[in-house]
This record gives structure tokens, C-alpha cells and sequence, in this order.
């Protein structure tokens, strides 16, 4: 018979690293959807509103659901991302296929920490917040679950070196090609930032939480989560960087501007991530000032690669404009095709990075940071990052990508837009009100302040910024609903059509990497990781030696 069907079977025939791409990317979306649930009840809160007595006996607690919020949305989310688009992309640009067997390990092993780690979380028994700081003490399930999860990304860091190897081996003499050359920067740089978890987890939290040691030190246990802490976050942002320099100027309609400047903005990313996280202990005691400020420099070094990013981005989004006819001085904006869902999840995530950035500089400058330290600031500032930014880069990736894994069409590609628009629009709400709580009344971030009229009586004055958030919180909600009714809608549909969908829209650049003396210094990987690992040793190293060699542990608690 001469009738074309697809079967699933031929939808994934010759590429089964078609089938683990989607798996993780459907895993990590059904994270984002349950994590996400409890972002509108947190926004409600913020504006006095507490609807937590009406979700008794499921969840027990603002801080449950908090826990819940942080750790399937910041970490589980953030990481399946990472896993499907910067395995997947490295290996369709070089041609070649991934280790199977270790794809579907690291697949086994997300999976299954993530189980092992979800049961105590919805059982109440791990109310500790994603950072889940000591004394603190979590059910051991929580930890040992959150470490076999988190070890499932050194498995896709691996598969990412072998197949960079190989095309060295069969290419010697030629520079890493972009892509590839982008994905395993960041996954180095996960590995080497991953350390500091894995040590804090593997060796004091697990034996701790299983009764074999009495206690743990809570000033090194920060430091060592904050070690990871700070590089977590470029291991959330590279995915969305990768697909805004590589793709998103080909669907833009036009060209990356450079191919070298973004090698040396992921290289920056591989140096600077790492010895900077007392930003994050600024308010901590035990620390030299001496040691924060060094952190301070390097950090403000940090925000290099994403201004560079900023501008080579900028350029390149203006060729796009300008071949598709826009004039003048703004008009290439205009030009650009913001009609498509993928193109504004990008645009629009972008330019919520820049307040974004802003804030960001604010929370490192060290003493300034005193002024906005642990208050609703700080969710306002990350929102704009990961929550708007990097989440959208992949819900807008998502439209494209799903249909090029499953031949399924994008269903509703209509509603898809809207839900971006209204995703950003209620985060840049939500933000904009959080920041100014955060800093004008000095509102405590994590607090359930809606259930306590003593707090709402304190916080009077902010009343008409409440109001912004429960307006934020709604839309959101709405948006949330919208974006994944199209996602599950679209992947759970029997039609499947190849037509479209072949290849992925990976940009061509105007200056190539070829001949270019920056792009050969970068692709000295084997060095550049050295010198990552020395700035480790010099800003780390003498002050782990001295919390190693006098460790005050104490004893856990359960205050929930
Ligand atoms: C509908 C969308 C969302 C809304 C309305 C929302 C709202 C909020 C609010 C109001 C807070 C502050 C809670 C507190 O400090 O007590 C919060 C915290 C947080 N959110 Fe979201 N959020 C959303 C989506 C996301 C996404 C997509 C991510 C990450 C990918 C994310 C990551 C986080 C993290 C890491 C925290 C901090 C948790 C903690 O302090 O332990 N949120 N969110
Ligand atoms: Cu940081």
C-alpha cells in the first residue's frame, strides 16, 4: 500500500536520542507544572491573601509548598532542561549519536532520585526550602534522593566529553564547533561547580541524616552549598544563552553577529562562575571581610559575559531586523518576527534580563546588599532571571522542539503567544512589586505573612504593592494554565505530520571561528579548566581550610 503513516516507531527510528530528549524535556515540564502551582498561592501571600488553610490535608504548610516551589521548579525543572537541550543540540550539530546506554542511566537516575526525593517533600517530611540549610534536618530519603539526582547530570557531562573527544580525534586541528563547544563549557563548568553540593550532601548530610554523625557544622555546610549556589545559576542561564546565540538568530530571521565573543562569554562563565559565592554570605559571620570583598570583585567580573551576551545578541538582533526590512534607528525592532511564539518567549525573556542584571549587581555589591538581604528583593530579583528569562527560553524552545522530536505540530500556536505575553507581563508585575516590598519596607522573603496580623499590620503601607502582587499572581496563573494546556495538548496528540520539523534552526554566523586567534585560545579546554580550578583553589581554599580544620558541628532539628 502506498499511504504514508507514521508509527512511533518510525518517529524515532535512526534517532533514539530523539525519544531520551523528549523524555527529559516532558519530565521537566511536569516539574515546572507542579512546582509552579504554588508560585500564584506565594504571589496571593505576598498580598495578604492566604489560601493555604483551604489545601489541608494535602499540603500542610506554606513553607511545604515553598519547599515544593524551590525544588522542582529551580532544580529539578533547571537541570532536565539542561540535560535535554544540551545533550541533544551537541550531538545533532556534529552527526553524531550519543552513548545510549549512559543517556538512558542518566534518564534512570534523574528519575528515580527524583521519586525517592519527592516522597518525603509531599509527605511533609522535607519542609526545608530547596536551600535547605542546617541545623535544619530533612528526612535522609530527601538528601540521598536529591544526590542521585543531582549525579545524573555528571552522567550527561560525561556523554558530552565523549562525544567532544571523538570529534577531536577525528578532527584534528579543527576548531570545536559552536554548539558543542558551547555545552561542554557549561558542562564543565556544572562538574567542577557541582563539587561543593556533592561534598556538603555525600559527606555530611546523608551520614548525618542517618544518625551516623551527631551534628554539622552550619557555617561550612553554607559555604559549601553556597560553592554550588552561585554557578547553579549560570548552570540554569547557559541552556537559554546557547539557544539564544545559536537559534534564536535564525528564527529572528537573520545571523549571529560573532561566533568567537560567544566562545568567550561561556569561557568567562567557565572562570568567573565558580569563586564568587560569599555573595551570597555577605550577612554570614566567620568570614573575613577581606574574603567577601575578593568575592565582590570576581563577581562583578562575572557580569562581563552577560553584558558582552547583551550586546552581541543586540547586534544580531538588529541583522535580523534589518534583512527583514526594518529602517531606521528602532525600527528593526519592529521588524522582527514577534508573531512567533518561540521568537517572543526569547525577545521578551531577554529584556526582562536587564532589570534583572541590574538587580543583580545591586545584591553583589557587598555592603549594599545589606539593604536588600534576605527580603522579598531577592525573589523579585531572581524571578526576572530564571523564573522569566530561562524558563521562557524554554517554554519558547518547547513550540519548535517538541514538534521537531515528535513530527506532532505545535497545537493552538495562538494561545502559545498569548501565554507568553501574559507570562511576562505577570512576572514583570510580580517582580517590579517584590522588589520595591523587598527594599522600601524591608519584607522578609520567605514568610507566610498573610497568616499573620501582626505582619499585615506592620506592612500596612505596602498595601498598594500587595495589591500588584495578587493581580501577578492571577495572571500568572492563567498564563501557567494556558502554556501547559498547549505543551500537554500538543505531545499527547495522536496527528503526526514530518513535512515540517526536520532539522533543527541552528543560526549561521557572520564572523566564523575559523582563523580567528580568539576562537583557537579558546579551544584550549584542557587549560581553561585548569585555570578555573586554580581561581578556586585561590578564592576558596584558604577559607575551607580553615572551616575544615575548625568545624563546630550541632545537632539538627525539626521545627515544622
Ligand atoms: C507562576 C509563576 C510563579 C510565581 C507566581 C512565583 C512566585 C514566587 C514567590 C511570590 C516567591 C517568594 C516566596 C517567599 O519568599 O516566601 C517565590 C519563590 C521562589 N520561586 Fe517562584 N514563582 C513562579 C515561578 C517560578 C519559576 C518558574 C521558578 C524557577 C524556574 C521559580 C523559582 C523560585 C525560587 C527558587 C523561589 C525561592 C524559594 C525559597 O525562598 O526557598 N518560581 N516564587
Ligand atoms: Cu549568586
Amino acid at each position: 500500500m502506498a499511504v504514508i503513516t507514521f508509527s512511533k516507531v518510525d518517529a524515532y527510528a535512526g534517532h533514539p536520542e530523539k525519544k531520551l530528549t523528549l523524555y527529559m524535556l516532558m519530565l521537566g515540564f511536569m516539574a515546572l507544572m507542579l512546582g509552579t502551582f504554588f508560585g500564584p498561592l506565594q504571589s496571593l501571600n505576598y498580598g495578604g491573601l492566604d489560601l493555604y488553610p483551604y489545601l489541608k490535608p494535602l499540603i500542610q504548610s506554606y513553607y511545604q509548598g515553598l519547599s515544593l516551589h524551590g525544588v522542582l521548579n529551580a532544580i529539578v525543572f533547571t537541570q532536565l532542561m539542561a540535560q535535554a537541550l544540551l545533550v541533544y543540540f551537541p550531538a545533532r550539530e556534529l552527526g553524531y549519536r550519543p552513548n545510549m546506554t549512559l543517556a538512558w542511566v542518566s534518564w534512570w537516575m534523574a528519575l528515580v532520585g527524583l521519586l525517592i526525593a519527592a516522597i518525603p517533600l509531599l509527605l511533609n517530611a522535607a519542609s526545608v526550602l530547596y536551600t535547605f540549610y542546617a541545623p535544619l534536618k530533612a528526612h535522609w530519603a530527601f538528601y540521598v534522593g536529591a544526590a542521585i539526582f543531582v549525579l545524573s547530570s555528571w552522567v550527561s557531562a560525561y556523554i558530552v566529553l565523549q562525544m567532544w573527544l571523538r570529534f577531536k580525534r577525528e578532527n584534528p586541528g579543527k576548531i570545536t564547533p559552536l554548539v558543542t563547544y558551547l555545552s561542554l563549557i557549561h558542562w564543565l563548568m556544572w562538574f567542577l561547580a557541582s563539587l561543593g553540593l556533592v561534598v556538603e550532601v555525600a559527606f555530611f548530610l546523608i551520614p548525618w541524616s542517618f544518625g551516623w554523625i551527631e551534628g554539622v557544622d552550619p557555617l561550612l555546610m553554607r559555604t559549601l552549598f553556597w560553592y554550588t549556589g552561585h554557578p547553579i545559576v549560570y548552570f540554569w542561564l547557559l541552556p537559554a544563552y546557547v539557544v539564544a546565540y545559536t537559534i534564536l538568530p535564525k528564527l529572528a530571521g537573520g545571523k549571529l553577529i560573532s561566533d568567537p565573543l560567544a566562545r568567550l562569554a561561556f569561557l568567562l562563565f567557565l572562570l568567573f562562575s565558580i569563586p564568587v559565592g560569599f555573595h551570597h554570605q555577605f550577612a554570614d559571620p566567620g568570614i573575613a571581610p577581606g574574603w567577601k570583598f575578593v568575592h565582590t570583585v570576581l563577581t562583578m567580573m562575572v557580569a562581563v559575559p552577560s553584558l558582552m551576551t547583551a550586546f552581541t545578541l543586540a547586534a544580531s538582533l538588529e541583522n535580523a531586523g534589518r534583512a527583514r526590512g526594518g529602517k531606521g534607528l528602532l525600527g528593526w525592532i519592529r521588524a522582527l518576527p514577534w508573531d512567533n511564539p518561540s521568537v517572543l518567549a526569547l525577545l521578551l525573556g531577554l529584556l526582562a534580563f536587564i532589570p534583572g542584571g541590574a538587580g543583580g549587581i545591586v545584591n553583589a555589591s557587598f555592603t549594599l546588599n545589606q539593604a536588600v538581604h534576605n527580603t522579598t528583593w531577592i525573589p523579585g530579583h531572581f524571578h526576572l532571571q530564571v523564573a522569566t528569562l530561562v524558563t521562557m527560553a524554554v517554554m519558547g524552545t518547547a513550540f519548535w522542539l517538541i514538534p521537531h522530536l515528535t513530527g506532532k505540530p505545535l497545537l493552538r500556536p495562538g494561545l502559545a503567544w498569548a501565554s507568553m505575553w501574559l507570562w511576562f507581563i505577570g512576572m514583570f508585575l510580580m517582580t517590579f512589586a517584590l522588589h520595591w516590598m523587598g527594599f522600601l519596607w524591608g519584607i522578609p522573603r520567605r514568610a507566610h505573612i498573610a497568616e499573620s496580623p501582626a505582619a499585615m499590620e506592620a506592612y500596612r503601607e505596602s498595601a498598594a504593592w500587595m495589591t500588584i502582587n495578587i493581580v501577578s499572581g492571577i495572571i500568572l496563573f492563567v498564563a501557567a494554565v494556558m502554556f501547559f494546556y498547549v505543551i500537554f495538548a500538543t505531545a499527547l496528540q495522536a496527528r503526526r505530520d514530518f513535512s515540517e520539523y526536520q532539522e533543527i534552526p541552528f543560526a549561521e554566523v557572520i564572523s566564523k571561528p575559523e582563523g580567528s586567534s580568539l576562537a583557537l585560545m579558546t579551544d584550549r579546554v584542557g587549560f581553561w579548566f585548569g585555570v578555573a580550578v586554580v581561581l578556586i583553589l585561590v578564592a576558596y581554599g584558604p577559607v575551607l581550610f580553615q572551616m575544615f580544620t575548625h568545624m563546630n558541628p550541632v545537632p539538627g532539628m525539626r521545627l515544622w
